[in-house]
């Protein structure tokens, strides 16, 4: 019988962000799984719980029985339903996915149903300082063949949410300060800019990233409207989801939400009560791709759209499991992708990156997910130490706040 012989967390940053991938070596020699583990602000946690929990736990057991072993890594702790924990299950949970598709000498997306399209229609970021610059990026991407785009206007493009306001308190503390009027006024000016410029076939995207009270949140959404938006993705924190029903009732506008995402109790009532129109987990945060299949399924029965997250924190075996998810699944309904895309040293860690062609993202038909990791390639890029900036922020009297 097949048996895991071995179970590994890589922490590469080919790109300067901390990814983390579990490889699976089974005792078929030459035949292993990766999977995303991602969780870039506590990718050592999230190491250490693969390796010193999971790993022993897992050893000698039957790869096949991914139901089995999803379950088990999940309830073993007895505290569960986090980010870290769940990410680590998530990384053995794809790598299992891969392994059994090879045995199957399939791609992925086979074993998901086949598919019902080509490719994934994507999202990129249109980030800019100014309605000008937001238009220009969009532009570019146009040229590309996307047909949406992401509009944030902000001072900083790196991490385009919320605006800007220098008048802090005497002796403020420091952090990442943001003024949400300020960055409403701008937001709400850059895409009425945007869409004015570009005209009504080009579907536009923005990301509120959970930073307005929610009172400005149900506000904000119902200014939007007149922009048309295809969706506003996290216009609440996950804290404040009782509050979708008021952005509901007051506003037109498609909502997207799920990024933060790790407990079933937080998507399940969005979904059920049609509360949002699109669901965008971050894959890894609720356990991988056991779990995300299931969402996939329940959010059709209520008419709800998946939106995978899709940023430069997900590892390319993450993009990849999202692409071949995507493909497979009815109700898909867009997939983000980071800027600038799977490019240089992302590649040359992670051969087989998904392929992104006009606008569409295409998933591999080799057996498996299709992306593989280059060991020696990773050991050149290690763990990025530091301490977020961004995520210590602070409204302009300094109080600390959602980032
Ligand atoms: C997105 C997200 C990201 C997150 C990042 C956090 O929509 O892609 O908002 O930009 O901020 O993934 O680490
Ligand atoms: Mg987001």
């Amino acid at each position: 019988m097949l048996s895991i012989r071995s179970v590994q967390a890589i922490v590469t940053a080919p790109q300067g962000i901390n990814l983390v991938v579990v490889k699976i070596e089974t005792s078929e020699p030459g035949l292993y799984g990766l999977g995303c583990a991602t969780f870039t602000q506590r990718c050592l946690s999230v190491a250490t719980a693969v390796e010193q929990y999971l790993a022993p736990l897992l050893a000698g057991r039957d790869p096949d029985r991914i139901e089995e072993l999803w379950n088990l890594g999940m309830v073993h702790s007895y505290w569960r339903n986090g980010p870290v924990l769940n990410s680590a299950v998530s990384g053995v949970d794809m790598a299992l996915w891969d392994i059994k598709a090879k045995c199957a000498n399939m791609p992925l997306y086979q074993l998901l149903g086949g598919k019902v399209r080509e490719g994934a229609a994507v999202y990129r970021w249109a980030n800019g300082r100014d309605p000008r610059e937001c238009e220009d990026r969009a532009r570019e991407w146009i040229e590309q063949g996307v047909r949406h785009v992401r509009i944030q206007c902000g001072p900083n493009v790196g991490m385009p949410y919320g605006g800007l306001r220098l008048d802090r308190p005497e002796g403020a503390l420091d952090g990442d300060y943001y003024d949400p009027a300020d960055y409403m006024r701008r937001n709400l000016a850059a895409l009425q800019h945007v869409r004015d410029k570009l005209g009504p076939e080009i579907e536009l995207i923005h990301d509120i990233h959970e930073r307005l009270r929610p009172a400005d949140a149900v506000r904000f959404a119902r200014e939007l409207e007149p922009v048309r938006l295809f969706f506003l993705e996290d216009a609440l924190a996950p804290e404040d989801i009782e509050w979708f029903a008021n952005i509901r009732a007051a506003s037109a506008v498609p909502l997207a939400m799920g990024e933060l995402f790790v407990h079933p109790g937080e998507w399940m009532p969005l979904v059920s009560r049609r509360l949002i129109d699109f669901i965008r987990i971050h894959i890894s945060a609720i356990g991988g791709l056991t779990p995300a299949r299931k969402v996939a399924h329940i959010a059709e029965a209520f008419g709800v759209r998946t939106a995978w997250h899709g940023p430069f924190d997900v590892s390319p075996v993450g993009h990849a499991v999202s692409v071949h998810l995507d493909i497979a699944s009815t109700n898909f309904g867009i997939q983000e992708l980071f800027s600038p895309g799977f490019e240089g040293p992302l590649r040359e860690v992670f051969p087989g990156c998904p392929e992104v062609r006009n606008g569409y993202l295409y998933a591999s038909d080799r057996p498996g997910h299709g992306v593989d990791l280059d060991l020696t390639a990773a050991a050149k890029y290690p763990h990025q130490p530091g301490i977020d900036r961004w995520t210590q922020a602070r409204l302009p009297d300094g109080t600390i706040t959602r980032p």
